[in-house]
Order: structure tokens, then C-alpha cells, then sequence
């Protein structure tokens, strides 16, 4: 059975959201750059459902064919949703996985070392990875605890050797002495066969 090691705590940071949350919008709007001198700045937003609460979302080439995917983390839905790119700046409908309570945050990271990319996803007090199948599909959620509210979920080889960790920001309603931090997961490298 993979994990990540315990939380534990690294800096005491101001809880400010990397990623504000959206609540109320059911699609996931995407601006186009400019595609020639005339038109400045963004075309006009194209819009794909991605769940009920659309919180987050974070980029990768899932199926690898070469197009980037879009996976979006659903606050209110309690899912992570897949967006398989066509290529040329649309999106085939969602796939949901489930994810954990009220997830805020998503990042890409190839957790696991295999080279396809994974998912790890922000919830209400933990942290959810789920590996990808290499197809645009993903296994079941894997979860390790965080602390009270993971608002926010950053990846990063924070102990240089070589497996992917992630960095999880901590709100705690209650104020008791979680608040204020950010909590760093060490990737203890070993997976496994399955979830
Ligand atoms: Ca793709
Ligand atoms: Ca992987
Ligand atoms: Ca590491």
C-alpha cells in the first residue's frame, strides 16, 4: 500500500488560498490566446461542464496522445472531473472520479514514477492521489491525511530524491493551533500493485 508519510509542519504562512474557489459556477470556461495580430489578449471563452462547484483546475496529457486534458476539482460534488482535450482548445465532455470531501485544489504529478501522470486532490482534511492508467482514466482515490481543510495542494520534489511530494495549505475553522500552516507529504516511494 503506497503513502505519503505523516503531515507534518514546515512554515507557519498566512492562509491565503492559491487558488480562489468559484462557488456557483457549473462550467469551466477556457480563454483561447490570440491566435493573430489583430485580435489582442483572449478570444471569447469557450465553456465545458465540469460539476457543480468547479473549484480548481490543473493540466496534463492523460490519455497520451499528445493534447492536453484539463481535470477539474468539483467542490460541492466530491469529485475530481476529467476533461480529455480534442486538441484544438475543445474538451470531450467530463469524467468524475470521486475524490474526497469538498475538494478545493488539484495538481498533476507522476506520484508513482511510472510515467504517466496522477492526480493529487485538496480536500476537506485530506489529501486524495489518484494514479492514472496511462488511457485518460484514473483508479480509485488514495487518501492521506492532511490536516483539518487542505484549501490548497502544490507539487514538488521538496527532498530532492527524485519522487514527487506535495505541499497542502491548512485552513482550520476551529482556530486551534493547525491554523496557519502548510503541511508538506514526503512521497515514501512505494506504491504498490494497486490501490
Ligand atoms: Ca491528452
Ligand atoms: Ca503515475
Ligand atoms: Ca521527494
Amino acid at each position: 500500500m503506497a503513502s505519503f508519510r505523516p503531515a507534518h509542519r514546515v512554515h507557519r504562512l498566512l492562509p491565503l488560498p492559491l487558488v480562489d474557489r468559484l462557488e456557483g459556477w457549473a462550467v469551466l470556461v477556457l480563454f483561447l490566446g490570440a491566435v493573430d495580430q489583430a485580435q489582442s489578449g483572449f478570444l471569447a471563452p469557450l465553456a465545458f461542464d465540469a460539476g457543480i462547484t468547479p473549484a480548481s483546475v490543473a493540466v496534463g496529457d492523460f490519455n497520451g496522445d499528445g493534447r492536453l486534458d484539463l481535470a477539474v476539482a468539483d467542490f460541492q460534488g466530491d469529485t475530481v472531473s476529467v476533461l480529455l482535450g480534442n486538441g484544438d482548445g475543445t474538451f470531450q465532455p467530463a469524467q468524475y472520479y470521486a475524490a474526497g470531501a469538498r475538494p478545493q485544489s488539484v495538481v498533476v504529478g507522476d506520484f508513482n514514477g511510472e510515467g504517466i501522470p496522477d492526480l493529487a486532490v485538496a480536500n476537506f482534511g485530506d489529501v486524495s492521489v489518484l494514479l492514472g492508467n496511462g488511457d485518460g482514466s484514473f483508479q480509485d482515490a488514495r487518501h492521506y491525511r492532511a490536516e483539518v481543510a487542505s484549501r490548497s495542494v502544490a507539487v514538488g520534489d521538496f527532498n530532492g530524491d527524485g519522487h514527487l511530494d506535495l505541499a497542502v495549505t491548512n485552513l482550520d475553522p476551529l482556530l486551534d493551533d493547525s491554523f496557519g500552516t502548510v503541511s508538506v507529504l514526503l512521497n515514501a516511494a512505494d506504491w504498490g500493485g494497486g490501490p
